[in-house]
């Protein structure tokens, strides 16, 4: 199709994935809503160190590919704090003891390492996107569950650490706390652009929208169709290339929980399952057409069809949960879960991939384990921001990984994080001691106060 407008130059801009780093406290407590190998998984023994190891196995595999990557810190937990607002009284030791006998979910809640899927932590809108040309972040407020609610503090004063040149970078507030203002960050938002350096469209997902309906019949949504507009809003993005969508309730009650269980777009390229939308071919037909208007050019949509792969097999394999990713030599690639070449059917589907006619050149598969079985894939592990090489160098580079970073990582991880937890282990205060040392030691590796 011929341009409609002149096409706009492209920046010389990067993506950068940020991975949350595992932290010693890693385990299975089924707390996620909708998340149904969370819920498979609950109680059962985690083993932090092989999931922190997994975890920097992939940013390796992302540094040697040649795509730039960051780290995430854990943050301190067991929270204490939280925990003591909860009336839980006495020294460490007593309070966690206490937690443990008369309420062990809040305990785990107050112990969960889920600040590691840093997909949830913001939604990032590039400087191409936003009104005033600076990078645009929000913080999600993650309030459709206890658990995570508790990251937003610490990922906010984080975020302003990393991105604290304000001539370049916006780190709002996150969301005002409200259930219908809930706000899961970049898992429900996706960017097509020409290339990464060209100004886009954002489509953002929804599950609700925090009026009539609560999602599926089986499980709720929970980001809202009010806070997508919100983040949009305060982004600057321009009403006509935003885009506004509904999960469908199949797909919901199917446990995609977030969007990135069941889509990922990078550049010109969408996968998406045909299911994802409560609009259904018409949500395909819209991303099309708002793409064409606003770039000039038509996307690579590649739509799965459930026959090929049906609801229940994306949703155990998390297919769709790959990172599709830019190679610095031309192409894509598709880091995916490690289950997806195991199960036959996203086997195939993967073979089909790379042979067609298409940007794919190339499958990664990964081994995620530990995290896959808390419902966190590749994707779920990383937060993304397009970065023109000027806002790169602004950052904090200490977060930037090098192998030399990355063995010191692993050397600490191998120290002090423990390769068996259970729940009553949570309340065991020499776990406190060791978690608080490998968050401090870490944190002083990556240079942040
Ligand atoms: O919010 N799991 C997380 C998984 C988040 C995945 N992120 C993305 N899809 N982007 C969640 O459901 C489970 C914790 C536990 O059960 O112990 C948990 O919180």
């Amino acid at each position: 199709m011929a341009p409609s407008f002149p096409r706009l130059r492209a920046s010389a801009a990067i993506e950068v994935n940020f991975d949350g780093l595992v932290g010693p406290t890693h385990h299975y407590a089924g707390l996620g809503v909708g998340n149904l190998a969370s819920q498979r998984h609950r109680h059962e023994a985690s083993n932090p160190r092989a999931a922190a190891l997994e975890g920097l196995a992939k940013m390796r595999l992302m540094h040697d590919l040649g795509i730039p990557q960051g780290v995430l810190p854990p943050q301190e937990r067991p929270l204490l704090p939280a925990l003591r607002l909860l009336g839980f009284e006495g020294d460490d030791a007593t309070v966690l003891a206490k937690a443990l006998r008369d309420a062990p979910d809040l305990l785990a809640s107050c112990a969960s390492t889920s600040c590691m899927w840093a997909a949830n932590a913001a939604t990032v809108s590039p400087a191409a996107d936003s009104a005033d040309g600076r990078v645009r972040v929000t913080p999600a407020n993650l309030v459709s569950q206890f658990h995570r609610s508790l990251e937003a503090p610490a990922t906010t004063s984080l975020l302003r650490t990393l991105f604290h040149d304000t001539d370049r970078f916006v780190v709002h507030d996150p969301l005002p706390s409200a259930a219908n203002l809930a706000d899961e960050g970049a898992a429900n938002q996706m960017r097509l652009a020409p290339s990464h350096g060209h100004r886009g469209i954002e489509i953002f997902v929804y599950g609700r929208d925090g009026d009539e309906r609560t999602g599926g019949d089986r499980f709720p949504g929970r980001q809202t169709l009010a806070a997508s507009q919100a983040v949009a809003r305060r982004h600057g993005l321009d009403p006509a290339r935003t885009l506004f969508l509904r999960q469908s309730a199949e797909a919901l009650d199917a446990g995609v929980f977030h969007n990135d269980v069941i889509a990922v777009a990078n550049e010109n390229v969408l996968l998406v399952h045909g299911q994802a939308y409560e609009a259904g071919p018409d949500a395909i037909r819209l991303i099309r057409t708002c793409f064409a208007a606003a770039c000039g050019e038509e996307p690579v949509v590649i739509e799965v069809p459930a026959t090929e792969v049906p609801l229940d097999v994306a949703v155990d394999t998390y297919l769709f949960n790959s990172q599709l990713v830019t190679l610095p030599s031309g192409g894509m690639a598709l880091v995916c879960p490690i289950e997806c070449h195991e199960h036959p059917r996203t086997r195939r589907w993967l073979d089909h991939l790379i042979a067609a006619d298409n940007p794919v050149v190339t499958v990664y598969p990964v081994a995620v384990r530990q995290s896959m079985k808390n419902g966190g894939g590749p994707a779920c592990l990383r937060l993304r921001f397009v970065l023109e090489p000027e806002a790169l160098a602004a950052m904090h580079q200490g977060v930037l990984v090098s192998p030399p970073l990355l063995d010191a990582l692993e050397t600490s991880v191998r120290r002090h994080y423990r390769e068996r937890l259970t729940l009553e282990d949570l309340a065991d205060p020499s776990l406190l001691v060791e978690s608080r040392q490998a968050v401090a030691e870490i944190t002083h590796l990556l240079g942040l106060p």
